[in-house]
Order: C-alpha cells, then sequence, then structure tokens
C-alpha cells in the first residue's frame, strides 16, 4: 500500500479547561480525567507506529490548543503556519511554530486577511484538497493554494459551508492512501472526488470519517464497527482509539497531532 510515511509527531497536553473550548455538540461536557488518559492512549499509538513525538505542555489560554493540527500544515515539501479563523484560537501558532521551527528550516505562514485552520486540509498522494470552512476563508484558500504551488503540490477548493455538522473538511473526509477516500455519506459530489475510491462510511457511523492513515495503519475512533469491517475487507490494519471527550469538543483523531 502507498501513503506518506511519517517518522515524527508534535502534539500538546490537553489543559484542564479543555472543557471551555469551542464545541457545538450536544454530547456533555469532557473530564478532564478521562481526556487526559484519551490523549495518553493515543500518544501511544503514535509511539507504537515508530513516530518520534514531541508533546507541549498545556497551555490553558487556549482550551482547544490541544488540536494543533489545525495551527500548522506540514508537507513533504515544507511546512505552513496557519490562522485559525476562530478568534480564540488566534494565539495557538506561535508556539507551534517555535515548535516546528526546530525541525523545519523556513516556515512559510498564511497572513491576514486570511484564514486557515488544518482540519480543513486533506492531503492526499496527488494532490491537497482544502475545504473553505467557517473557518478557512477563501482568501486563506488562494494562500495556502498559491504556496502549495510554489512548492510543486497541486491542490483543489471545495467548499463545506453548507455541510451540515462538518466544522473542518476532515471531519468528513480522510484519505486512506491508495486512491481512497473515506467520506461521510451525503457530502456534495464534487467533481474531484471522482479521481477516486470513495469508502463510504454509514450514516451513523459518519464521525468515523476522520481517521487517520499512518504507515501501515490506520487510526479508527473506538466503536465504529462497520467502518472497522469495512477498512478490514480492504486490507488495511485498523487501530482503534477511544475519542468519546474529543468527540466532545468536535474534535477527532487527526486534529491531536501534526504529523510529518
Ligand atoms: C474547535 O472548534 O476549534 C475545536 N473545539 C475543535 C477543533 C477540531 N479540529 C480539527 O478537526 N482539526
Amino acid at each position: 500500500m502507498s501513503a506518506t510515511r511519517f517518522t515524527r509527531a508534535l502534539l500538546r497536553l490537553p489543559g484542564r479547561n479543555f472543557a471551555a473550548g469551542i464545541t457545538t455538540s450536544s454530547d456533555g461536557a469532557p473530564t478532564f480525567e478521562a481526556t487526559f488518559a484519551q490523549h495518553a492512549g493515543y500518544l501511544a499509538a503514535l509511539q507504537s507506529l515508530g513516530l518520534r513525538t514531541r508533546v507541549l505542555p498545556a497551555d490553558e489560554r487556549y482550551p482547544d490548543g490541544t488540536f494543533v493540527e489545525d495551527t500548522a500544515i506540514a508537507t513533504a515539501h515544507g511546512v505552513i503556519i496557519t490562522r485559525p479563523g476562530a478568534a480564540a484560537r488566534a494565539g495557538e501558532p506561535e508556539a507551534i511554530a517555535s515548535a516546528l521551527a526546530d525541525d523545519f528550516p523556513t516556515l512559510a505562514r498564511i497572513e491576514a486577511p486570511g484564514t486557515v485552520d488544518g482540519g480543513d486540509i486533506c492531503e492526499t498522494d496527488s494532490r491537497v484538497l482544502i475545504g473553505v470552512s467557517h473557518r478557512t476563508s477563501e482568501e486563506g484558500a488562494r494562500q495556502l493554494g498559491a504556496w502549495l504551488a510554489g512548492v510543486g503540490i497541486a491542490s483543489t477548493v471545495v467548499d463545506i459551508r453548507s455541510c451540515a455538522g462538518l466544522l473542518h473538511l476532515k471531519s468528513g473526509i480522510s484519505y486512506l492512501g491508495d486512491g481512497r477516500l473515506a467520506v461521510a455519506p451525503g457530502l456534495p459530489e464534487w467533481p474531484v472526488l471522482k479521481d477516486y475510491e470513495l469508502v463510504t462510511l454509514a450514516a451513523e457511523e459518519s464521525y468515523a470519517a476522520n481517521c487517520v492513515r499512518i504507515n501501515d495503519r490506520v487510526l479508527v475512533a473506538e466503536g465504529y464497527p462497520r467502518f472497522v469491517d469495512t477498512l478490514a475487507g480492504l486490507g488495511y490494519d485498523p487501530l482503534l482509539l477511544p475519542m468519546s471527550e474529543f468527540r466532545k469538543m468536535d474534535g477527532g483523531l487527526s486534529c491531536l497531532s501534526i504529523r510529518y
């Protein structure tokens, strides 16, 4: 199976005020203890896949700061630091930029007035899909597309603003490798999707569409057995992780790390 291979990941511990972050979920408030335990399980999973991990301390100025994916986009050709679309998260990229500067000689940046959340960026082998959302603006998508073109990566913009229940593009689409996308049901028929084999989830399992291919495994949220069976039938080896506390804050597996 082909897919980008990762050797490192950057994470940030959740803070004690994690439940004070932004959410639209009606699943109730996460508890810190369960959140911390699930985060530890996620970290251990990445380490078990051979990734060298760096974990930043919690920063209670930013209750959503554990969702580091939104602050930077790492590609094989460099990194671009984002400008998150939620005002409460605007300060998050600075510390992430400092940490990534240890591994990358130059860091590009999304500039005002553009906004981009990394959760709206789905990298596939042939191109990057950029979701324009209520977080990622058209101007942010334009800047990102121009930067990607400059480093030799094609991109396609899709508009998810009318997709109810989709905070970010990757809340509903993940690249599995091998030319396959896991997709939540009911997404618009964007022409670019014709270039992929689509693995469509059952409606009641839509949350699991946010999965993460890492090297030879696919991280999948625990509790979505039909999708796990589908993946196994396609020859994947799903690694299940409890995600209930992150789901309560509209977060998923991809959000918890920047992989490179
Ligand atoms: C937020 O609303 O920004 C956070 N509570 C959740 C961010 C999830 N990030 C992601 O899907 N990449």
